[in-house]
């Protein structure tokens, strides 16, 4: 084999652009190294806000693929022969590592994505650093004593807990470094060694992470990356005869994809699709904090969030009041610039998905409904080439229309009016999608009553985001198969083996 070349397919190392140079080419990261990738092919990286390229990311190939999984079946023997208690340290030094990057991580991702910085700094670069802390107590917490056992009466049983082998890591555009590091940190510390394919779209701190890792000096092959598209390099990733394990966040579409791809060799798979939540209003709630609550979880992140509420079912007895002062709220949303700490609402991804979102505006109106606000913001030149949408309120759609029941996945919301509980139970479970939901209410009686008959994987009372990184995460129907987070992301990341020891 070519020293030079890292596997015998042959990937050998690049000269990595130096951070903050404009355009920089982006390199794969595999078995310790950052390596070229197999084509001539690339991607240009453009800022949502601008549409200025500011990088450009390797198209990789099936080559690369083989090459990322070869490392990372190598490095997993030693690996996952560590002490649980020994990964966590790992996990813990690449977090402090990372917080010293928290102002690199807000920027880059706010220009990567369009985001407001004051949004990427508050949710991605904070949970990116909490999710390695977080999963690094939580192993150490969970495996620090006695293996769960099961006593008989001539005989116990000892539950093991043993690494799956090598993962396939696969994440979306909107929360790039905060979804990738929900899925690398329990996945390594459960003894996993992992391929990490990020989106074509948002590299940069996937980039920044894998930069992270190899200053830590995490031991060769542990965490590979290979950057490029869905086709390229995602479906070869999936379908690899070596990966043993997907989890994967992305669209319901791609996930039917992901799912026929793992599915033939058993690969166990995680998978955290879209959404179409309802924000229930019933007369009763505060109406100051829910206008607030329900216009946050409407507009986070330009509303590329898998768990916006971007359905607001509001009770008829204050459906005028509210649909009033949420408008005003709306209105009230500073959009623009996303380096400006102000701004509270960016640009979205791509033109492409401008497109999808203003159709969805389109149909809206074929399909009768009313925009009560909406259109386009008014910005400075430089903006001009960036994909932009002010936040759009549409009233007066059946509850069966294609908008009120589609995942939109921008700044658009439909409103609707309902009478009793078990119509807004009804309207709300009246989509594909099942994977989150907020209920507003003064009586928590209800909204518990409520929240257990709405058929998704999450419900927020009174508030909406509001996460404790030990509960479970995940959706039913179209919203995905299996849960993450907590003990359910330390369950998915290995294999519980049963040893039954017979007594004398
Ligand atoms: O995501 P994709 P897209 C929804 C949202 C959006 C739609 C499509 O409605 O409009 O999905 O978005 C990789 N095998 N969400 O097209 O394609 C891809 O390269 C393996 C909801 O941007 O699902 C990327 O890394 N991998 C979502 C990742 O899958 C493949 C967040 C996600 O891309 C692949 C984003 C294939 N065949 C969009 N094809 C959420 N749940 O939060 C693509 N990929």
């Amino acid at each position: 084999m070519d020293p030079d070349k890292c596997c015998e397919s042959g990937c050998t190392p690049c000269e990595r652009d130096p951070v903050g140079s404009e355009p920089r080419d982006l390199c794969n990261y595999i078995d310790g190294e950052f390596v070229c990738h197999s084509s001539e092919q690339w991607k240009n990286v453009l800022q949502p806000a601008t549409g200025e390229r500011f990088a450009r990311v390797p198209l990789s190939t099936r080559t690369d693929v083989d090459c990322a999984v070869s490392a990372a079946k190598k490095a997993q023997p030693s690996w996952g022969r560590l002490s649980h208690s020994e990964r966590a340290d790992w996990l813990d030094k690449i977090a402090d590592a990372l917080e010293a990057k928290y102002e690199d991580i807000a920027a880059l991702e706010s220009k990567d994505t369009g985001k407001p910085i004051s949004l990427a700094r508050a949710v991605d670069a904070y949970r990116s650093v909490a999710n390695f802390r977080f999963f690094a107590g939580l192993i150490r917490e969970t495996y620090a004593g006695q293996r769960e056992h099961f006593e008989m009466e001539d005989a116990t049983n000892i539950v093991v807990p043993k690494p799956v082998g090598v993962g396939a890591l696969i994440t979306p555009w909107n929360l790039p470094l905060y979804l990738l590091s929900w899925k690398v940190a329990p996945a390594i510390g459960m003894g996993n060694t992992v391929v990490c394919k990020p989106s074509e779209f948002t590299p940069m701190t996937a980039d920044l992470l894998m930069e992270t890792i190899h200053e830590v000096g995490l031991p060769k092959g542990v965490v590979n990356l290979v950057h490029g598209d869905g086709l390229g390099a995602g479906s070869p990733l999936t379908s690899h005869p070596d990966v043993d394990l997907v989890s994967f966040t992305g669209g319901t579409a791609t996930g039917a994809k992901v799912a026929a791809a793992a599915s033939p060799i058993f690969k166990k798979l995680s998978l955290e699709l879209g959404g179409k939540n309802a924000s229930i209003v019933f007369d009763d709630c505060d109406m100051e904090k829910t206008v607030e609550g329900v216009t946050r979880a409407a507009f986070l992140n330009q509303g590329q969030v898998c768990l916006c509420g971007s359905r607001i079912l509001v009770q008829s007895g204050i459906y005028d009041d509210f649909v009033d002062s949420f408008v005003n709220s709306v209105e009230s949303m500073k959009i623009g610039d996303p380096s400006d700490e102000s701004t509270q609402l960016g640009a979205l991804i791509s033109a492409e998905h401008l497109s999808k979102v203003e159709s969805y505006v389109e149909l809206a109106k074929q399909e009768g409904g009313e925009i009560l606000t909406g259109g386009y913001p008014c910005l400075p030149k430089d903006f001009e080439h960036g994909n932009w949408l002010a936040p759009t309120v549409i009233s007066g759609l059946s509850v069966d229309a294609r908008c009120a029941t589609e995942e939109i996945f921008g700044p658009v919301v439909t409103i609707h009016r309902f009478e009793s509980e078990d119509e807004a139970i009804t309207i709300a479970n009246n989509t594909r999608y099942g994977l989150a939901g907020s209920v507003w209410t003064s009586d928590l009686e209800k909204g518990q009553r409520v929240a257990e008959d709405i058929d998704t994987g999450m419900v927020w009372v009174n508030t909406w985001l509001h996460r404790d990184l030990r509960t479970p995460f995940g959706g039913v129907k179209d919203s995905g198969v299996g849960r993450e987070g907590g003990r359910w992301s330390l369950g998915f990341f290995s294999e519980p083996m049963n040893i039954c020891l017979k007594h004398d």
